[in-house]
């Protein structure tokens, strides 16, 4: 039997010291009841618990564990460069030596800045545009998500659209009327919103496959489109490639489909699972740039050695790891299968949605191609799907509205747990929710 006392009693506590318990919204489980577990370590595809229970887990750390948690290459590399000090506040080879490698891996970065979180890089990238530019106005996509810069907070995806916040309090009119939001792969609203506000957008941002209101992939001629209206009009293309970077190929999104941005950011995986972003791009526009230019932006951890050291060691298994997108794409491939099985055998026709190595289970029989198809979803089947798997020891996001994010370290063994347990967690969900048979 699953004991979760410790679990509690911390949350119990938590709550009286830390907004809603937690340091990130989505963790506390609110879209999905009950509390959240608390976690002590992870091993490879495996996270355990404070009360000592395992749980296979297709988060990791919401995409940074490509490789699984504690892979040995990266604590060598944090332990060895801990030992120097773990901060200097100047510059150092190291940041040298990570800004070569991005340049190399993603086509589109001439130049590149570290920072420390992927809002950081987003929040950055959109005042270079707008400095760049001249202009003020940005486009993003209903249900993207770009981290909780104010900009962005306007039709949000991940943990506000969880939350019900889409439109966050705290984030001004003044703000507000300099973004202009579109549905997800509708290029004629996009069209709208330019002819409308034309010669005042800086740029516009997207996730080129989008993870944060569930996995919804760019339809066939999206990303071209986008690339075409933006050189026309002068404005700054850029890829929030926070989730996909490294995740979906090694040049990320950008080298899946061929659509090269005119800035990128990047987070995540790019600090094997400690705190690091970078924006970059263009060298024009990174040249704007201080103290390059007079586009201000700085901080005292950027380019920290400790990080950088985990980052770049997390760099290294991705470019020496022989057909490691296949590899990624096979383990996909296979989890959508036995999902699909599951759902098939007890009747449930309900949208996968997957790219690579993230996937999305929609409960909802409508294809999903943008955040109004998401809405449909059957939130209340999601949350007793939830805790269904994480009852019988499976870690999903706590919400409907996030992708999943497979490691190097699951196996076709874990592939086969998942699916046997999903199995059983149908057959609840269609126990307490026989409408959905009927959908
Ligand atoms: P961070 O500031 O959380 O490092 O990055 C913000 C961000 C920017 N762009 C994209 C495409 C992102 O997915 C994110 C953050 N992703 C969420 C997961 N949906 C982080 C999880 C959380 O908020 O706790």
């Amino acid at each position: 039997m699953r004991t979760t006392t410790t679990s509690e009693s911390l949350f119990a506590k938590a709550k009286t010291l830390i907004p809603g318990g937690v340091n990130s919204p989505v963790r506390a489980f609110k879209a999905v009841g009950g509390n959240p577990v608390f976690m002590a370590r992870g091993q490879g595809a495996y996270l355990y618990d404070v009360d000592g229970n395992a749980y296979l887990e297709l988060i990791n750390s919401w995409g940074p564990m490509l490789f699984g948690h504690a892979h040995p290459a990266i604590a060598e590399a944090v332990v060895s460069a801990i030992q120097d000090s773990p901060s200097f506040g100047a510059p150092t080879a190291r940041e040298v030596r990570m800004a070569e490698t991005l340049v190399q891996m993603v086509p589109s970065l001439e130049k590149v800045r570290m920072v420390n979180s992927g809002t950081e890089a987003t929040m950055a990238a959109i005042r270079v545009a707008r400095g760049y530019t001249g202009r003020d106005k940005i486009i993003k996509f209903e249900g993207c998500y770009h981290g909780h810069g104010d900009s962005f907070l306007i039709a949000a995806g991940s943990g506000a659209i969880t939350l019900g916040v889409p439109d966050s309090p705290g984030v001004t009119k003044g703000v507000a009327n300099d973004t202009l939001t579109a549905p997800y792969n509708d290029l004629e609203a996009v069209d709208r919103l330019v002819d409308a506000n034309r010669g005042q957008i800086a740029a516009l941002i997207l996730e080129p496959v989008v993870g944060n209101m569930g996995l919804v992939p760019p339809a066939p001629g999206f990303l071209q489109g986008l690339r075409d209206r933006c050189t026309a009009e002068g404005v700054v293309l850029i890829f929030d490639e926070v989730m996909t970077g490294f995740r979906l190929a090694k040049g990320g999104a950008q080298e899946l489909y061929g659509i090269t941005p005119d800035m990128t950011t990047l987070g995540k995986i790019i600090g094997g699972g400690l705190p690091v972003g970078a924006y970059g791009g263009k060298a024009e526009i990174m040249d704007c740039v201080a103290p390059a230019g007079p586009v201000y932006q700085a901080g005292t951890l950027s380019g920290n050695p400790v990080a950088m050291a985990a980052g770049l060691a997390m760099l290294h298994l991705i470019k020496t790891t022989d057909g490691l997108y296949e590899q990624l794409e096979a383990k996909g491939a296979a989890l959508e299968t036995t999902l699909r099985a599951s759902l098939d055998n007890v009747g449930l026709p309900m949208t996968i949605n997957r790219v690579g190595s993230m996937i999305t289970l929609f409960f909802t029989t409508n294809q999903v191609r943008n955040f109004t198809d998401a809405k449909t979803s059957n939130l209340t089947a999601f949350a007793t799907y939830f805790q269904q798997m994480l009852h019988q020891g499976i870690y999903l996001a706590p919400s409907q509205y996030e992708a999943l994010f497979l490691s190097m370290a699951l196996g076709d063994e874990h592939i086969a747990k998942i699916g046997a347990a999903s199995q059983i967690a149908m057959e609840a969900v269609v126990k307490a929710h026989p409408e959905l048979l009927k959908a």
